[in-house]
């Protein structure tokens, strides 16, 4: 609306008044404040390994990960900076954990997880349990669980945050809690949960603990086979290729309420057609090279990458060989909430669901 002064002195002295009352007009403010669409702050963008790798083993050097207590290279989205947000809703990061160290144990409201970007045989304890972790595991720690992380390999060891940081805040609800030593106590034995509640039967009577999967950690191995046999046997979505989402045995829902997790498959040569979702998404690849063209800027991307696209914006994936691509968002809170839309290349937009 062209309310300028010169045009509209009323208006403007009205303005002024009712600010000492901390109030102000809906009508100069509606149409940035109800958008037609989505109109997000975030950028598409990509961080590539081979460029910021150095910076993360020069930050081994600098501090512990004792002394930082999770010694992390915060991925902040171009359009969101000093925001700690890789999209508008999510945190993403890359921490480091050198052999022999210990990030010491805390808990808080907000959930993580881990994606294995480089080595091997580094474990996290969560709520008693440890599990060791390797390159392409998708690993999640929920809300208020105890945990540290420490690498009794011989090598560094790098994995992706992901975290609902920005959403717990937006809320005010986060807590956050030391636990009185490094490490905590562990009441199972390594790996137990997905031995446990990976079988398709849980004990006579189970009782769910909190809103995330039991199972903690989701090896790479095995979701790499299931997209294999997909290739063989599954309809190819034509804007996914072969996609998998992670689940909570016990509920079939996403593995965590909060963020949603995904793998896919694109075979070599494929090439997807255009889509967007409204939840903005962060990709990390794991084998193959390809691009992901977003709103007609072109990312090139190959394994140990990460690229975000944000919400909204049209793009479609391009593998030269076979590739393999690891996502999250926060499409979970998008769908309890009514809120998530998706448009399939030139179909129309559906309705939020
Ligand atoms: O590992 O607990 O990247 O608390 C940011 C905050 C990691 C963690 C982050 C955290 C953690």
């Amino acid at each position: 609306m062209d309310d300028t002064a010169a045009r509209n002195p009323q208006r403007q002295q009205f303005y002024k008044t009712i600010d000492k009352s901390s109030m102000t007009p809906l009508w100069e403010v509606l149409a940035n404040l109800v958008t037609k669409e989505p109109v997000s702050p975030a950028k598409p963008h990509i961080w590539r390994y081979d460029d910021v790798r150095p910076y993360v083993m020069e930050a081994g050097r600098l501090i512990t990960a004792k002394e930082a207590e999770r010694r992390v290279l915060i991925l902040e989205n171009p359009g969101l900076r000093g925001q700690s947000r890789v999209t508008h809703s999510l945190y993403a990061g890359l921490q480091l954990i050198m052999p022999g160290e210990i990030a010491p144990a805390h808990r808080h409201a907000a959930s993580a997880l881990r994606f294995i970007i480089e080595g091997k045989g580094a474990y996290t304890a969560v709520d008693g349990e440890k599990t060791l972790m390797s390159e392409g595991d998708f690993v999640i720690t929920p809300p208020w669980t105890w945990h540290d992380h420490g690498n009794d390999s011989d090598r560094p060891m790098v994995w992706m945050d992901g975290l609902d940081v920005p959403l717990v805040n937006v809320l005010d609800t986060s807590f956050l809690e030391h636990f009185p030593k490094d490490e905590q106590p562990l009441s199972r034995p390594v790996d137990f949960s997905p031995d446990m509640y990976g079988g398709n039967v849980v004990p006579l009577g189970y009782e769910k603990q909190g809103k995330c999967s039991p199972i903690f950690n989701y090896p790479y191995s095995k979701t790499r086979e299931t997209l294999e046999k997909m290739r063989k046997y599954e309809r190819w979505d034509p804007c996914h290729g072969l996609k998998v989402q992670y689940i909570d045995p016990t509920t079939g829902d996403f593995a965590m309420p909060t963020i949603g997790t995904f793998m896919q498959l694109l075979p070599k040569g494929f090439k997807t057609v255009s889509y967007r979702s409204t939840d903005g998404t962060v990709y990390s690849p794991v084998e193959g090279k390809g691009r992901t063209v977003v709103a007609g800027q072109a990312f090139e991307w190959k394994p140990k990458d990460v690229f975000v696209v944000p919400s909204w914006l049209p793009h479609y994936h391009e593998a030269d060989g076979d590739a393999v691509l690891f996502s999250f968002s926060d499409r979970p809170v998008q769908k309890k909430l009514g809120l998530w839309r998706e448009q399939r290349g030139n179909e129309p937009a559906s309705a939020p669901h």
